[in-house]
């Protein structure tokens, strides 16, 4: 039995809803007899870090799957990689617009997904679902809460596993949450 940590996000760019949000709050408190733990983490540079840390101190998961919505994506796409960057075009709800600033400086480029994204997109591809991996997270919020997660998870030498998966904005919320269940499902097997 193990403790999943689900994130997702709170809206951002002046929508009024997150995908993220309504898929991973559909989610079961008990998947296969594995506690899941919901948090929802601001779009916001740095206190989503502080968020989803805080929440990892607290529960101490075995595994944390971070979920965030991709707009212009027609499929789940489990991520395989996170970069040390932010980057953005835009504001996060709070303003800021980063450029090139490393997330956690001297720090690695880059880490790697340790959530089984291939068996992931397998299984859900096998119920009809679109499932892609993706091999950018971007260089927004989302991609640095995934480098964040697994930049501490290294550092501390625990075990967890952790990684990142966006959901595209136009589906249906129960596709999308029967679709991160699934994820769920094969990423506790491991
Ligand atoms: N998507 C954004 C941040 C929050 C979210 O749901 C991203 O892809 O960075």
């Amino acid at each position: 039995m193990k403790t999943v940590l689900v994130t997702c996000f709170e809206p951002f760019g002046g929508d009024a809803t997150n995908v993220s949000y309504d898929a991973v709050m559909a989610l079961p408190d008990d998947i296969g007899g594995n506690r899941i733990i919901k948090g929802v983490l601001p779009t916001v540079f740095g206190k989503s870090i502080d968020v989803v840390l805080a929440l990892m101190m607290e529960h101490k998961p075995d595994i944390v799957i971070s979920v965030g919505e991709a707009k212009s994506r027609t499929a789940i796409t489990p991520e395989r990689i996170a970069i040390n960057i932010a980057d953005a075009k835009g504001t996060d709800n709070e303003g800021n617009s980063p450029t090139d600033e490393p997330l956690f400086p001297n720090a690695p480029a880059a880490y790697f997904s340790t959530l089984p994204i291939k068996r992931m997109v397998e299984a859900l591809q096998a119920e009809g679902i679109e499932a892609q991996i993706s091999n950018t997270a971007g260089t927004f919020v989302c991609n640095s809460v995934m480098y964040a997660v697994l930049h501490t998870i290294a550092t501390q030498g625990e075990n967890t596993l952790a990684g990142f998966i966006h959901l595209p904005k136009q589906k249906p919320t129960a596709e999308l949450a029967m679709g991160l269940k699934r994820c769920v499902e094969v990423a506790v097997i491991v």
